[in-house]
């Protein structure tokens, strides 16, 4: 059997995608709040808080905020080990920058966690996943403001204090190295800023001027969970996509390397706790003054984590160019299209092997436990007049990607946690902003218009994850 017995089979959301209940119970607005929704091309937006006519997804969402026991109860009929959410910053400290966090957020947190519990379902718990509180935004500018640091680690340790005894497995920032693709998830907080790179000629610097703070404030958060609780295991969150050379030509290898490293120096950052030279060297070559001090990289030494949690959607590939020496990530305007891959919907490539690829070139260079904690297939699915759902397609590209997965394991030795499928149950897109974009193995009945009574139902997928977990992996 490839897959320790202890194996967390289970399934990932974000609070600001599911729980909606946006301004209940003390909680106040947070960047996710007042976005407005996209799809087919238009961005998303950040707007002034005034909210209009128009579509406002995450306020809503699938209001898991009071539909949680349900949901919980279904993840417990597929036989979930684990559920993977995060906790809504804003919730717990409305503004950001308070005094004292917010009970009743802190009590909805409790009360989820111990319904997990109540099916031996163990919670895996994200503390920044694509959101802040919105006032932080707006009178800091979000993580391009150092003092943003501390209030992040202030939030931090009160989810630790709180939470220890009930939640083994922390991360600090969702996909932290997706500040190219989704940088109004991290440091483009400007009211009109929108959710894809625009033309700012100073967007990359500030990148990774916030990425720095934010690294500084995950390292900083690691080494209080340890003090708070040294048997609690505290990750990072990577998205990641292995990057081929299109063609063995040494120059597509180069080119590789350095997209490589602008995309994954994070890593690095948080598993070895060094800032590593070449995106130093990257950053004078471009005549930037990052401020990172010296107690800066003092904690980053001290902050590593325990383990690398990933997700993982696709692979990207790449080519030599001709008329720019310097690959520019941040941009995405040097990826091929691969055409050894089909692509879903939305045109992610979709590449199983490449996970198997991924946990290889994450062993080799980090030696550290792995956890899935993303994975999954974004799809328009069809409701059938007798209310099921043959999302065939979604089973065959999961069974790919755990047949990949399952080969890591038994065959190349890597050290793998679990699994987090992604999304168990519909929710709002973090790109598009739009339910129609479904992942779920349970349907939720809204669509983009922001029509339909939020009733669950089981696709076909859910009978299969079912069986799936009670074979731990055998049956797929
Ligand atoms: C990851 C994010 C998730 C989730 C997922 C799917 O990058 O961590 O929040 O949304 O991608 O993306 P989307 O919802 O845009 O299809």
């Amino acid at each position: 059997m490839p897959f320790r017995k202890d194996f967390l089979w289970g399934g990932a959301v974000a609070a600001h995608q599911v729980e909606g209940a946006w301004d209940q119970d003390g909680k106040g607005p947070s960047i996710a709040d007042v976005m407005t929704a996209g799809g087919n091309g238009i961005p998303r937006v950040i707007t002034d808080g005034v909210l209009p006519s128009e579509y406002y997804p995450n306020h809503e969402a699938v209001d898991f905020y009071h539909h949680y026991k349900e949901d919980i109860a279904m993840f417990a009929e597929m036989g979930f080990k684990s559920f993977r959410t995060s906790i809504a910053w804003s919730r717990i400290y409305p503004n950001g920058d308070d005094a004292q966090p917010n009970e009743k957020g802190l009590q909805f947190y409790d009360d989820l966690f111990d319904e997990c519990h109540k099916y031996n379902i163990e919670p895996i718990i994200t503390l920044q996943h694509f959101e802040m509180p919105w006032h932080l935004a707006k009178k800091y500018n979000g993580f391009m403001d150092r003092r943003c640091i501390d209030f992040f680690v202030r939030f931090a340790k009160t989810c630790f204090e709180r939470y220890h005894k009930k939640v083994k497995y922390w991360m600090t920032f969702n996909e932290i190295n997706n500040q190219g693709a989704a940088p109004i998830a991290h440091h483009m907080l400007q009211e009109g800023a929108v959710l894809t790179t625009d033309d700012n000629p100073d967007n990359e610097r500030m990148m990774y001027q916030s990425s720095v703070y934010e690294l500084v404030a995950s390292a900083k958060a690691v080494q209080i969970g340890h003090e708070i609780d040294p048997n609690i295991m505290i990750g990072c969150m990577i998205a990641y996509e292995p990057i081929y050379a299109k063609t063995c030509n040494p120059q597509d290898y180069i080119e590789m390397t350095e997209a490589n490293h602008k995309r994954y120096w994070y890593m690095d950052v948080q598993a070895k706790g060094i800032l590593p030279n070449y995106i130093q060297k990257y950053w004078q070559r471009m005549g930037w003054d990052i401020d990172v001090t010296e107690d800066d990289l003092r904690e980053l030494a001290k902050g590593k984590i325990d383990y690398i949690g990933f997700s993982y959607y696709m692979s990207q590939t790449t080519a030599a160019k001709k008329d720019n020496p310097h690959y520019n990530f941040y941009e995405n305007k040097d990826l091929v299209r691969n055409p050894y891959l089909k692509v879903s919907d939305w045109g992610w490539p979709i590449d199983p092997l490449g996970l198997r690829y991924a946990l290889c070139w994450m062993e080799d260079r980090y030696n550290l436990p792995m956890m899935i904690v993303e994975n999954g297939l974004g799809a328009y699915d069809q409701k059938e007049k007798d209310g099921s759902v043959d999302d065939q397609y979604r089973i065959d590209y999961l069974k790919a990607h755990i047949e990949a997965m399952k080969e890591a394991v038994e065959e190349d030795g890597v050290n793998l946690l679990g699994y987090q499928m992604w999304a168990p149950i519909d929710i709002v897109s973090a790109s598009t902003g739009e339910m129609d974009k479904r992942y779920g193995f349970i349907y939720v009945n809204k669509n983009n218009k922001r029509e339909g009574d939020l009733s669950r139902s089981r696709k076909k997928s859910f009978y299969w994850y079912k069986k799936v977990i009670a074979s731990n992996g055998e049956d797929l």
